[in-house]
């Protein structure tokens, strides 16, 4: 499906990038309406030739009932993600012009989770604690009611371990250790009874 559609890095084409940006009022329509995101795609929605996240990954939903999958790797236990789709200029998630599905998909195509609109107005996110180490995939869609088939957007792939300190939107807790029994699971969900030390 993808084919065509041209690799490159926001790095290598910032001047693509900024006329896609430039649209002022309607940024993400102008890119995709004439084609020219010169995003990070260079994969198909095929699993064993997937577009591989880089951060601040562009894509495009083009043409109508396009599905782009992003492949992205967990290197650590327990490691919480947050997954979001967001626009390429301003405001085309909060006025809906923008309106992405997502899922997250294990190597077995199971759908770990989807959402519609939990993101910034009609763009979604989801968080998933505690994935196992193993290959995993973004999956972005178009909504079935979207008022627009095609768009440009942004995707942002967060990890996050569990027993490093840091207390990511996907995780209950973190005191900085995989032990169970001190309040803080191993997955860093809070444990019962407890108070959370963070
Ligand atoms: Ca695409
Ligand atoms: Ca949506
Ligand atoms: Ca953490
Ligand atoms: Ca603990």
């Amino acid at each position: 499906m993808n084919d065509t559609e041209e690799a490159g890095t926001l790095e290598a084409t910032g001047s693509d990038a900024e006329r896609c940006e430039d649209g002022n009022a309607r940024s993400g329509d102008a890119c995709s309406t004439d084609g020219s995101v010169e995003g990070n795609e260079s994969g198909s929605d095929d699993m064993d030739h997937a577009n591989l996240y880089v951060a601040a990954f562009v894509g495009e939903i083009y043409p109508a009932a396009d599905e782009d999958l992003i492949e992205f790797a967990v290197t650590e236990p327990a490691t919480a993600v947050v997954v979001q789709v967001m626009s390429l200029g301003e405001g085309a998630c909060e006025s809906g012009e923008l309106d992405s599905v997502l899922e997250i998909l294990d190597r077995d195509r199971t759908i770990l989770g989807i959402d519609d609109d939990s993101g910034s107005g009609a763009c979604s996110k989801l968080m998933l604690p505690a994935l196992c180490e193993g290959r995993y995939f973004a999956r972005v869609s178009a909504a079935v009611s979207a008022p627009r088939e095609t768009f440009a957007y942004r995707l942002n792939v967060d990890l996050d371990a569990c027993g490093n300190g840091r207390v990511s939107d996907a995780e209950e807790c973190d005191d900085g250790n995989t032990r169970d029994g001190d309040g803080c699971s191993g997955t860093c969900e809070v444990e019962d009874g407890s108070v959370p030390p963070y």
